[in-house]
């Protein structure tokens, strides 16, 4: 019998080694040395990150899955009918199935995603569970431009949706940039989605990134045993330590890799060295204040027509056009 094929086709711009490496190169010769978060995400590290959104501590996917189960209604008749839905990074693909199913008439889906063995798994399980949506799947770094498959049909507008609070693993400025390049990807008739994680309690927020099982600290570190594999540097993985503090002030958690004591790592023939206490910056996760979140969207040319938040005001969801 004839193998049964997909009925879509994975468009494949993921980065390079030379990328990793020249990102990684980068980061460690600046000071303070930073690596970026973009690259927690390979096989491994994306299978983390779906734990820890199973962790107790980890409020932030359980709060947004919630309000989309009970919002979902009112927002897909905001939206309306026949888009083209752009999806900013994948996960597990749960949000996505809510957001599909209420939606009406959706013509197309495509999920811009950096782990390539996550967009083929996720994407098959959709397409198995939504036949009529067609799938244009594309494993890229949604930080740089990406150019959008075409549907077969055409749809009435484009649907950015970018949920998890994913927004807040930028900086502000990056942060502006990105909602920019969606609004170009949107079009002037488009619309953007966007969960967003919101202020509140620090040490609620400070639990989450330090789960009492060490998930998250395994999420951290494997960044370091992904360089060591795909870059062939020499990281010792006990040599670094997860850290996350909630800084108030600036309305984010700071996420570090804390040198234990002083040594040596090399890189491609270079060699970068660490004081005992030293830290590589590895991430951001940034909670916003309303005024903080329409501010962003402004200096990107975008305005929030609509939001819901859950009964604590924990997590938000916002509706932007251009
Ligand atoms: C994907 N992103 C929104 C997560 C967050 O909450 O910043 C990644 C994460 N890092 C540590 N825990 C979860």
């Amino acid at each position: 019998t004839a193998p049964v094929l997909p009925t879509w086709r994975l468009t494949d711009l993921r980065p390079t080694p030379s990328d990793i490496l020249g990102d990684t190169i980068a980061g460690l010769s600046a000071t303070p040395k930073r690596l970026s978060s973009k690259y927690f995400y390979d096989a491994r590290g994306s299978q983390l990150f779906e734990r820890i959104t199973r962790q107790p501590e980890y409020y932030v996917t359980r709060v947004e899955l919630e309000l989309l189960e009970d919002r979902l209604g009112d927002i897909a008749s905001a939206i309306g009918p026949e888009v083209h839905v752009v999806e900013y990074g994948t996960g597990s693909g749960r949000k996505t199935r809510l957001l599909l199913d209420a939606l009406q008439h959706p013509i197309a889906y495509t999920p811009i995603e950096i782990s390539r063995t996550t967009v083929i798994e996720s994407t098959a399980r959709l397409a198995e569970e939504f036949p009529r949506i067609e799938m244009l799947p594309v494993c890229a770094d949604f930080t740089r431009p990406v150019p959008l498959p075409e549907p077969m049909h055409d749809a009435r507008s484009t649907l950015v949706f970018f949920p998890g609070s994913t927004l807040g693993n930028f900086t502000d400025d990056v942060a502006v940039e990105l909602l920019a390049a969606m609004r170009e990807t949107m079009g002037p008739r488009g619309q953007a989605l966007i969960g967003i994680d919101l202020d509140k309690d620090p040490s609620l927020i400070e639990a989450a990134y330090n789960d009492a099982a060490g998930v998250t600290a395994e999420f951290t570190l494997n960044l370091l045993a992904r360089l060591n594999r795909e870059i062939g540097s020499d990281f010792q993985l006990d040599g670094f330590r997860h850290r996350a503090v909630y800084a108030r002030e600036r309305g984010r958690i700071e996420t570090d890799l804390v040198s234990q004591y002083g040594q040596t790592v090399h890189v491609a023939g270079r060699e970068f060295t660490f004081e005992a206490g030293e830290a590589i910056r590895v991430e951001y996760s940034c909670k916003y204040t309303d005024e903080r979140f329409a501010e962003l969207a402004a200096q990107a040319g975008l305005r929030v027509v609509d939001g819901w938040n859950d009964a604590r005001d924990w997590f938000g969801l916002r509706l932007l056009q251009a």
